[in-house]
């Protein structure tokens, strides 16, 4: 059931056996990566009944976790936890199921936002907020993140908080969505560039938070019918990793879906998947230097974190990391493998 094993302990030997790294940086390396397997990850995703949560849940990761909605009526009426090893997903309904529900469903998020670890850390690393991209109505959703969710953040609240808005493929009734190359036109990429960057501005004014919302779709599955893959959530995913920190990326990366469908489409105004390579290098290497170098400095780039005399070695340990990586995450790491 569990793969938490094969990925982290792949990784694990994978470096161990490599002859390009020096034996102290190994340790170092492997150090982090069973780092991660102590290392707690939470998350909560919330959005209005029909959003896309339990799709994205579904699509993201490496196990039908979550029941998609058929029906009329709202699948998810509690939060609902799912485990993989240590990361765990929270899934909650948000507003507009009535009032007596929304009260409870507020207080229930209001509740899990104020819990705290043993250590006294906020328990959730992180609210993924999902909008319903096929609505012109955000009301409910707008009350949810400015009434309900950023009051309860706390000192984090500048970076606990993300939005991605869903359902890119019928926000405007499925009219300019490509459907043989699954992507948006420019009529509708145009759209929904005007949706993020109106949402971004609203709260901005409302809460004096700043938040970068983007839109993917989660696709979809019908009975006997070929899903329709996902768009952009690689980047979902790359949004999701450069919110939290680096010690904790493995947790989540490790159980990205198998399907290497699922993370082949996206605009291309980054490189996700050079950026997702990079976050989880850096995860791996967290700390490391070569022992003649400045140990302990961390710097963003992978030559850096070994000074400017153990950068050729940095430079390599980074490759062969990144070369790892990508033999071993399953349909994600398929797309930055060599
Ligand atoms: N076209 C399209 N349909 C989607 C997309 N994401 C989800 N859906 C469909 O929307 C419906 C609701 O999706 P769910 O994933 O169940 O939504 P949810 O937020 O979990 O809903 P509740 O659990 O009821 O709150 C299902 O029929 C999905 O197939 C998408 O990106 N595009
Ligand atoms: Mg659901």
């Amino acid at each position: 059931m569990s793969n938490e094993k094969n990925v982290l302990d792949g990784l694990a030997e994978n470096i161990n056996a490599s002859s390009e790294i020096p034996e102290d940086t190994k340790r170092q390396l492997i150090s982090n990566i069973m780092r991660a397997k102590e290392e707690p990850v939470n998350i909560l995703i919330t959005g209005p009944t029909g959003c896309g949560k339990s799709s994205t849940i579904n699509a993201m990761f490496n196990m039908e976790v979550a029941k998609v909605g058929v029906g009329v009526d709202p699948e998810t009426m509690e939060i609902q936890e799912y485990q993989l090893d240590n990361l765990r997903i929270f899934d909650s309904p948000g507003l507009g199921d009535g009032k007596e529900r929304d009260i409870a469903h507020s207080k229930k998020i209001v509740e899990l936002l104020h819990r705290r670890d043993a250590n006294g850390n906020a328990l959730i690393d992180l609210v993924l907020v999902i909008v319903d991209g096929s609505t012109r109505d955000l009301g409910t959703t707008y009350e949810l993140i400015e009434n309900v969710i950023i009051p309860s953040l706390g000192e984090e609240r500048h970076n606990r908080l993300l939005i991605a808005v869903n359902q890119a493929d019928v926000a405007m009734k499925g009219k300019h969505w490509d459907s043989v190359n699954c992507r948006p036109d420019e009529v509708l990429t145009a759209f929904l560039n005007d949706k993020v960057r109106s949402i971004r501005e609203r709260i901005q004014t409302n809460t004096g938070i700043t938040v970068n919302p983007i839109f993917y779709s989660a696709g979809y599955k019908e009975e006997g019918i070929d899903q329709a893959p996902p768009y952009n959530l690689s980047k979902l995913m790359l949004y999701i990793l450069k919110a939290i920190p680096p010690k904790k990326r493995l947790v989540v990366a490790q159980h990205a879906n198998c399907d290497e469908q699922m993370w082949k489409k996206s605009d291309e105004l980054e490189n996700y998947q050079e950026e997702i390579k990079n976050s989880l290098i850096d995860s791996v290497c967290e700390g490391a230097s070569s022992g003649s170098a400045r140990g302990g400095e961390i710097g963003g780039a992978i030559g850096s974190i070994f000074g400017s005399a153990g950068e050729k070695i940095g430079e390599t340990v980074g490759k062969v990391v990144g070369g790892i990586l990508g033999g071993i995450l399953g349909g994600i790491g398929g797309l930055f493998r060599r």
